[in-house]
């Protein structure tokens, strides 16, 4: 490593977080805030790329790696060192080339789903921010193994279409302040650009709007030479796309693909499509249907740098939903799978919702070797923490650590986190943490979302109970609950959803024995006393789980007082806490209330129910 490249790599590398000391320069060996009792030297290996090689011996610690290779390395050395682990010899190499931060930031410094403050980059229609809180973001997001930035709302608002345009410079500048952390900026693109701006018109087969984006795509990668790419949300809620032209999402993907192709760029190209004026009386439509139709005729006729990203879900990131049948059906597509940090349906950073269980499970649902890039809408503001919640950071570090491994045991995720995010925290207290955090997932699903019967959310803010809010809505999101039954039947026999399964997955949810009783009511639709595998009645079973979710989200709030968590962070989580507690009785209440209205069962224990 000549002197340049190894001040940009400290320059990448800063002060490590983890440690809080000073880094020291030497001609080959640094003192990366490693305490270890060797010297640690580097070997810049550029044939290595992301990846490093980690080689012990007794005389140092040899680190190869290409330039971010490198950078991911120390991280991993310095990870080790503060949890006590001993170094050997690693070879590692990221599962996903690709590991999105999707930000749904507007330009007015608004977060479209954001629950840890305003935009970290952005506030009265443009840029605007601290540079060394950014040089920290590029720290935080490289320590966690994350290299994609996509900066703005795939809902692209005025003036973010300038983005591509005249605000390049400023994009520039942004990029650089990134790079040295080997993180690489995405851009949201409008599909109806050259329509707003030069031409009359978006076809995507028209040759003079081909050449529109041709001629954009050269300015814009002339701005900023290593982008990654764009991304673009079409033809879903609203946004213009190649429908409107008579086009399928072939064709206007492609348009786009030919575009950056030129300049190694990704066109990451969203699945998120169905119809969101749906006429609630009309049950032979059924959202989770759509995507499937949209896609599947279309496997295969993606260009090489197409990515389709499909959302985990068939619906939109809800607490539990199969995986969405087109990460299964799509063999000739190169696929990304998005989750969404942001926890938009999953309490909002107020209620706990640890995400590491949700990776493992989606990505073993999928097959990791399905998919090509790991994509996930970013929890990030500019709240002092980050998150809002001082414990979502969690779900950040976890997602970047399943785009490496993406066979990770989710406790040991968690419990790393929990080790290395408080350092101080006796082992007892940290193993209370991370129990709460692992039991925290089954604990909001039980009082929100029992049995797979999701969208019982307040409308529009999508926090709180609402168990009719979007029953007669144009969403496509309905449980059609009566005073005999609840769900929609979506197996072979009923409106044929299942059938996009691979025909073991179809047997499998079809059939009432096996169907796993997390996605009872999103398969079945079934009578309030249909007796469950344990005996319970269906309407017993609801009610035992708000009341137990409940019950245990008040315990989890006394728990939390009870750990001696830095001031700052107690006092954040204690309060999120409370909330939660109170979140989760009104779920309990109102729904709970909401069954026993249509059903007129009792509870077998007597406790409260409302008339
Ligand atoms: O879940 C929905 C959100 C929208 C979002 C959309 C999407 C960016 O409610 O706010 O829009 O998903 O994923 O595009």
């Amino acid at each position: 490593m000549n002197r340049q490249e190894r001040r940009a790599w400290l320059e990448g590398f800063g002060e490590p977080p983890v440690t809080g000391s000073a880094i020291e320069t030497a001609e080959q060996e640094l003192n990366l805030g490693w305490r270890g009792d060797r010297p640690v030297r580097l070997i810049r290996e550029d044939a290595l790329g992301e990846g490093y090689a980690i080689r012990v011996s007794p005389e140092a610690v040899t680190l190869r790696g290409g330039e971010s290779g490198l950078l991911y390395g120390a991280w991993e050395l310095l990870k080790k060192q503060a949890l006590g682990e001993s170094v050997t010899d690693i070879d590692c190499q990221p599962r996903y080339a690709l590991r999105m931060l999707n930000c749904w930031d507007n330009m007015d410094g608004s977060v479209e789903r954001g629950y840890a403050g305003r935009s970290l980059w952005f506030e009265g229609s443009r840029f605007s921010y601290d540079p060394d809180r950014i040089r920290f973001l590029g720290r935080l997001l490289a320590s966690c193994g994350v290299n994609v930035l996509c900066v703005n709302n795939v809902n692209v608002h005025e003036p973010a279409q300038g983005l591509i345009d005249e605000w390049l410079p400023e994009v520039s500048a942004f990029a650089a302040l990134l790079r040295p952390f080997g993180v690489r900026l995405m851009l949201s693109v409008d599909f109806s650009q050259p329509l707003r701006r030069d031409l009359e018109t978006a076809d995507p087969l028209d040759e003079r709007v081909r050449a529109w984006w041709r001629e954009r795509a050269d300015r814009v990668w002339e701005a900023v030479p290593d982008l990654a790419g764009f991304l673009v949300k079409a033809d879903s809620e609203n946004r213009p796309g190649p429908f409107a032209y008579g086009r399928d999402h072939a064709e206007g993907a492609n348009m786009l693909a030919e575009a950056v192709a030129p300049h190694g760029g990704v066109l990451v190209w969203r699945a998120f499509v169905y119809n969101c004026k749906q006429d609630w009386r009309d049950s032979g439509t059924d959202r989770p249907k759509s995507a499937w139709e949209t896609y599947k005729p279309l496997d295969g006729h993606f260009a090489d740098n197409v990515i389709l990203q499909v959302k985990y879900g068939p619906f939109d990131f809800q607490v539990r939903e199969p995986l969405s049948p087109l990460l299964l059906g799509m063999p000739d597509t190169r696929l990304a799978l998005e989750m969404q940090l942001a926890q938009e349906y999953t309490g909002q950073q107020i209620d706990l919702f640890a995400m590491p269980g949700l990776f493992r499970e989606m990505l073993d649902a999928a097959g990791p070797e399905r998919i090509m890039a790991w994509a996930a809408v970013s929890n990030l503001g500019r709240d002092e923490n980050w998150f809002g919640h001082p414990f979502a950071g969690l779900n950040l570090y976890a997602f970047g650590r399943y785009g490496w491994d993406a066979g990770a045991d989710p406790e040991r995720v968690t419990a790393e986190w929990a080790a290395l995010t408080y350092p101080r925290l006796p082992q007892n207290q940290r193993e209370i943490l991370c129990g709460l955090l692992n039991r925290s997932r089954s604990v909001y699903e039980r009082y929100t979302a029992t049995l797979g019967l999701c969208w019982m959310i307040t409308p529009n803010t999508h926090y709180g109970p609402s168990p009719d809010g979007y029953e007669y809505q144009a969403w496509g999101t309905y449980h059609r609950a009566s005073r005999d039954a609840v769900g929609i039947d979506r197996t072979s026999r009923g409106n044929g959803y299942t059938l996009q399964y691979p025909p073991e997955l179809t047997r499998l949810y079809d059939d009432l024995a096996t169907c796993p009783d997390e996605l009872l009511l999103f398969f079945h639709r079934l009578p309030y006393d249909y007796v469950m595998r344990d005996g319970r009645t269906l309407i017993q079973r609801i009610y035992d789980d708000h009341f137990d979710g409940c019950a245990e989200a008040e315990r989890m709030a006394e728990t939390i007082a009870s750990l001696s968590l830095p001031e700052k962070d107690l006092a954040e989580a204690v309060e999120r806490a409370r909330l939660q507690a109170q979140n989760a009785r009104e779920w309990r209440d109102v729904v709970n209330s909401f069954f026993y209205r249509f059903s007129g069962a009792e509870d077998a224990h007597g406790r409260p129910l409302y008339i």
